[in-house]
């Protein structure tokens, strides 16, 4: 089945009506289309192959998280991981930045310990990304390793293994630094760990320690922060380590309040079920410079489900835009989803935390602000249920007609084109 676009006269039509209907508010569509194109999405490159990386093909993914599914065509090396992104940028209005995670080093099928990984391991990414004018951020890969098979890294009790995981983010942060450099743009380099416990521990403190004295030795190098930033990023609970996380909200929170220039990251699906990360943006930027934001989907036990356009897509992005906070917000993607099309589970994610930017932007912040103010919770709650039916889709058509890339569903003809040409290749 192919789907068919409206015709540019089409676009060009709904547009002027949406523009007439949006000035009606307040509100100017060409203003949010210009903002729009300020913002940046670090893509994650793990969603191409279920977070399996390079270094151990086939090997199983450890550290309290799962891909699950078997959609064929998933990408075996760097250049069909990269030719798949290619493709998702193509189908993205704007321009995008990687995000790239460790165990994707290129070494050239020589085995390179990760305490020992250089910028070099990483040069053909670096030279794809300076050609298509991609920003890079960085992760070190704390889990599918055996000395994080107990489920300790960074808070290990044996010093030696703290030692090897220690000396892995140092060499990432050198490496992150070096990418900020060479593209003119920093790179943020986020440390997530998967230390926990499956049961209940006794000594609860004792990790959270050894994991502050472990990061005080991984940060203690100064790095230009135009070249390098530092995130840290918590979670509640994973598969095996359900009774304790070392690593919680409260213990970075503590940590990057601390250390200034430390950006704090929260992922939606790192939280219990019914708390929302939309809540905490305002609160944590009260105290912390900068924030990472790993956009995503929770769903009872998974935290990785692609994402929607749901009413928390939305609120977190209303949250960036109605606090000011697109200068000082870094929006990652994070998200694996083995069961359908991964590219399309790429864009299809994407392009709905661009679709919520645009809505979030299309919205008359200011005069909502005097009426909550003047206490008008009335004329508060009928516009904003009234914004939800806004034709904000018109402005996104032209948007993404503007910036040449497939209108609505249309996408998902290049992308079913690519599976038959490309992913159907790969056994
Ligand atoms: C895991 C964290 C982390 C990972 C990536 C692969 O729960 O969300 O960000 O998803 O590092
Ligand atoms: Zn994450």
């Amino acid at each position: 089945m192919t789907f068919t676009a409206p015709t540019p006269a089409q676009i060009e039509a709904a547009y002027t009506v949406a523009r007439e209907r949006y000035a009606a508010l307040g509100v100017d569509t060409e203003a949010a289309m210009t903002t729009l194109a300020t913002v940046s999405l670090s893509l994650h490159c793990w969603q191409g192959d279920d977070v399996g990386g390079f270094e151990n093909p086939g090997g199983p993914l450890e550290g309290g998280i799962a891909a699950t599914g078997n959609y064929p065509g998933k990408a075996r090396n760097g250049d069909e991981l990269r030719s798949d992104l290619d493709l998702v940028y193509r189908l993205l209005p704007g321009r995008h930045r990687l995000n790239l995670h460790a165990i994707y080093a290129e070494t050239g099928g020589v085995k390179v310990s990760r305490d020992e990984l250089r910028p070099e391991h990483f040069a053909t990414w670096l030279d794809w990304a300076k050609a298509n004018g991609h920003g890079i951020d960085f992760n070190p890969t704390c889990f599918s390793h055996p000395l994080a098979a107990d489920g300790m890294t960074l808070a290990h009790p044996d010093p030696a293994i703290r030692r090897f995981w220690i000396d892995h983010c140092i060499a990432c942060r050198r490496i992150g630094a070096h990418f900020g450099r060479e593209l003119g743009t920093p790179c943020v380099t986020n440390i997530w760990i998967p230390d926990g416990m499956k049961d209940n521990p006794v000594d609860r403190l004792g990790p959270r320690q050894r994991l502050r004295e472990s990061l005080d030795a991984i940060l203690a190098e100064p790095l230009d922060p135009a070249h390098n930033r530092d995130a840290v990023e918590a979670k509640l609970f994973g598969i095996g380590s359900e009774s304790y996380v070392v690593g919680s909200h409260e213990f970075y929170l503590g940590y990057a309040v601390s250390h200034p220039g430390l950006l704090i990251c929260l992922d939606s699906g790192h939280f219990h079920p019914t708390e929302v990360i939309s809540d905490k943006i305002s609160a944590v930027l009260l105290f912390v410079d900068e924030l990472l934001l790993h956009v995503s989907r929770g769903v009872r036990w998974d935290s990785d489900h692609v994402v929607t356009l749901s009413d928390e897509t939305q609120a977190m992005m209303q949250e960036v835009v109605r606090g000011g906070f697109l200068s000082r917000t870094h929006i990652g993607l994070d998200f694996f989803d083995a069961s359908i099309n991964r590219v399309a589970a790429w864009t299809i994610g994407a392009r709905n935390v661009l679709r919520a930017l645009l809505i979030a932007l299309l919205e008359p912040t200011g005069r909502l602000r005097e009426l909550e103010l003047a206490g008008d919770t009335t004329a508060r709650l009928a516009i904003l249920e009234e914004l939800k039916g806004m034709p904000w889709q018109a402005v996104w058509d032209m948007y993404c007609y503007r910036h040449d890339v497939p209108i609505g569903i249309a996408f998902l003809n290049e992308i079913r084109h690519y599976e038959a040409a490309v992913l159907a290749m790969r056994s």
